[in-house]
């Protein structure tokens, strides 16, 4: 197990970072031998891998998990050892190169190791194998690091060939891969290739080079597939074909089968701190371990009596009134187990529980379940991608095969929220570049600040976080807030005698729409900046107060409050209260404002094209355009250029919707 020297605890894999460290206090984490509980989610490998094609997840999450996963095809194939009548299984990828094989390297913690070392070679091994455990899996597999090994004076016979290749051991191969033993091809294989360099190991080549004159491949070894050679009988045979006949050739001598490893391991749960769920797990002398009966659970953390400082053991195993209870199948004096759980455990079932918080007899109500689960669209960072994201899929999926839940995949739809920076950098304490919210919150109020968070930039991208720019949306609500009070005593006055506002009323109808839309496909920033255009066309409209029509500006009022509502719910809320209190019921149960898309399809006028008074074109056009777009419509037309080249254009004379007179000059 992974194991951190500073938080003095084990880790899961999920928790180790990349460069080998812990992900809470960046220590270098070692490799441990201890007793600890997992839980089989390689059992669920192929769900987990399957499962994602239905996912409406961003493609690099979803490649992120395939590859943690890392489901492999191969071949495990047999090398005997005589003098023991034990076979080393070794997995590999690379059937079609099993002639180049020239020795067998194990993981060092591999079990044959000490039975095969001869006892001239036991005290170096034993070194080895020791120092191996300072290092995680992930510097183990570095390509960067030199290889290191030590040869065990044993030998194993390659099925094909009936050679006899040395065993080595090697921290490079690893015991939790695959069958944690290797059958080294040098000529094929880069690690294998600097290993047998440095150890003078012998290197066949089998698989001819697509350029046999390439000079790099002396120092080097030839990855890719080719056509095998040196391979007896199977001489020619492309690599694809020569890993199929070879694997079948070898379950036919019962000396090899066609395999699957997994990246994936299992998910080690139990963890020496104080905090987390305990494990549910009583340790008697005569019953071994037996699990506490489901009528006594959930065992609580006890809150006093525990030395919570990090000493390498669970400090729970400090606390004598926790520890301390009665086997439930003897009644003999036990002991609990003293782990905690990984709060990634509860992290992964946690939103069951918020549906049945009142639940006193079991962890969630299967009936709230069904009406609201699966989570039609969860938002987190991509940083979850290879822990939490796994696991809660994985948990959803356990709870499934045991007819707990109704559905298999937990999250339906996943967005990842961008990052907000200040300063062009990450937020941290370190660089004194944090932003209080509170600070803002307490100026402005939430909605402002939500606001702002919304409209700096795309959601899935983040922005750089302005003070300046807070003061912008601020200055957005505010007009809002003036516009609708200034009307909301006028607003209850009938009166019918003037039009509704055609053009008005399209942006409203084209608002709506949009907002709605936006807010579907989580651009905040585009449906506030509608908004924003609405609210202007708003202030236009009301600017001469005795052309307004009440009853469509009330509706129009109406319209806007709701679509701000979401993204400016206090705000919105009192608006709302102001201007329709006692006509209309609340705002959260007035249903969300619909478009009409008839009303959308703009009116279209015929414009007509004079050059010197004379008529050259009629143009059917949408209602309401500017001299200029006229213009750049009209030139489009054939008539009107071959007019336009004649002359120079002195000047235009536009009256909107109907006539666009263009005066020309004669050219000299
Ligand atoms: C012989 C060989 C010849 C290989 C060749 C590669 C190229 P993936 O794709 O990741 O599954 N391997 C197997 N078990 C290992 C372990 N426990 N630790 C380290 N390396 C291990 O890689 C599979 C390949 O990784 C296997 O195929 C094996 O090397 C190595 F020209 O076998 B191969
Ligand atoms: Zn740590």
């Amino acid at each position: 197990v992974n194991w951190c020297t500073n938080c003095q605890t084990v880790l899961a894999n999920e928790q180790v970072l990349s460069d080998g460290t812990c992900e809470r206090c960046s220590t270098n984490v070692e490799t441990r031998d201890l007793e600890q509980w997992f839980f089989r989610i390689t059992d669920f490998a192929d769900d987990l891998l399957d499962g994602l094609s239905d996912l409406d997840w961003p493609e690099s999450t979803k490649l992120r998990q395939k590859h943690w996963i890392g489901r492999s095809e191969g071949t495990e194939i047999s090398f005997l050892i005589e003098e023991i009548a034990q076979n080393i299984d070794c997995f590999t990828t690379r059937a079609d190169t099993l002639y180049g094989a020239t020795y067998i390297v194990l993981a060092p913690e591999h079990s044959l190791t000490r039975s095969i070392s001869t006892p001239e070679q036991s005290e170096s091994i034993n070194e080895y194998v020791r120092k191996a455990r300072d290092l995680s899996d992930i510097e183990r597999q570095s390509l960067e690091r030199e290889k290191t090994g030590v040869f065990t004076g044993a030998y194993a016979i390659n099925p094909a060939n009936g050679e006899r290749l040395p065993i080595w051991i090697a921290d490079y191969v690893l015991v939790t891969y695959g069958t944690g033993a290797v059958m080294a091809v040098p000529a094929h294989d880069q690690r294998d290739f600097e290993f047998a360099a440095k150890y003078d190991l012998p290197v066949q080549w089998v698989i001819k080079p697509t350029n046999p004159h390439d000079k790099t491949l002396k120092d080097r070894a030839f990855t890719e597939f080719g056509v095998m050679c040196n391979s007896a009988e199977f001489d020619g045979l492309s690599s694809t074909e020569g890993m199929q006949t070879i694997t079948q050739w070898l379950e036919r001598k019962n000396a090899g089968k066609a395999a699957v490893s997994y990246r994936l391991r299992d998910w080690l749960i139990s963890r020496q701190r104080y905090w987390g769920a305990p494990i549910p797990i009583i340790h008697c002398q005569v019953c071994g371990i037996v699990p506490v009966p489901e009528e006594d659970l959930p065992v609580l953390l006890p809150l006093e009596g525990v030395d919570y400082r990090p000493r390498g053991t669970s400090p729970l195993g400090s606390s004598s009134e926790f520890i301390n209870t009665t086997c439930p199948k003897c009644g003999a004096a036990a002991k609990r187990d003293a782990d905690t759980m990984d709060t990634f455990v509860c992290s992964s079932w946690y939103y069951l529980r918020y549906l049945s918080t009142h639940m006193e007899k079991s962890a969630f109500d299967q009936n709230v379940l069904s009406n609201w689960l699966p989570v039609d669209v969860y938002i987190g960072g991509p940083e979850h991608a290879t822990g939490h994201l796994i696991y809660a899929r994985y948990i959803a999926k356990f709870l499934n095969s045991i007819g707990l839940l109704h559905y298999s995949e937990p999250f339906k739809k996943m967005v990842h929220q961008g990052i907000i920076t200040h300063q062009g950098q990450r937020m941290s304490k370190s660089k004194g570049n944090v932003v209080n919210p509170d600070k803002f919150i307490e100026k402005y109020g939430s909605d402002c600040l939500r606001m702002y968070l919304m409209f700096m930039g795309d959601f899935s991208l983040g922005g750089d976080w302005s003070d300046e720019g807070i003061i912008g949306v601020r200055r957005f609500q505010n007009r809002v807030w003036r516009l609708v009070n200034n009307w909301s005593e006028r607003i209850f006055i009938e009166e019918t005698t003037i039009e509704v506002d055609d053009s008005l009323n399209r942006v409203k109808h084209y608002t709506i729409k949009e907002v709605t839309d936006d807010l579907d496909n989580f651009r905040f920033n585009t449906a506030i900046s509608r908004l924003m255009e609405f609210v202007n066309e708003l202030y236009k409209y009301t600017f001469n107060p005795d052309k307004v029509n009440i009853s469509f500006l009330r509706e129009c009022f109406q319209t806007l409050i709701k679509l701000l509502s979401p993204l400016a719910p206090h705000l919105s809320e009192e608006l709302w209260e102001r201007v329709f209190k006692g006509t209309n019921d609340e705002l959260m149960y007035d249903g969300w404002p619909v478009h009409d898309d008839k009303i959308l399809i703009e009116e279209t006028v015929t414009v007509v094209i004079q050059i010197n008074g004379k008529l050259i074109e009629r143009l059917p056009l949408t209602k309401g355009y500017s001299q200029d777009e006229v213009f750049r419509e009209a030139i489009t037309k054939e008539k009107v250029q071959n007019h336009l080249e004649k002359g120079e254009l002195i000047k235009m004379i536009y009256i909107r919707d109907r006539i666009l007179n263009i005066v020309l000059k004669p050219k000299r």
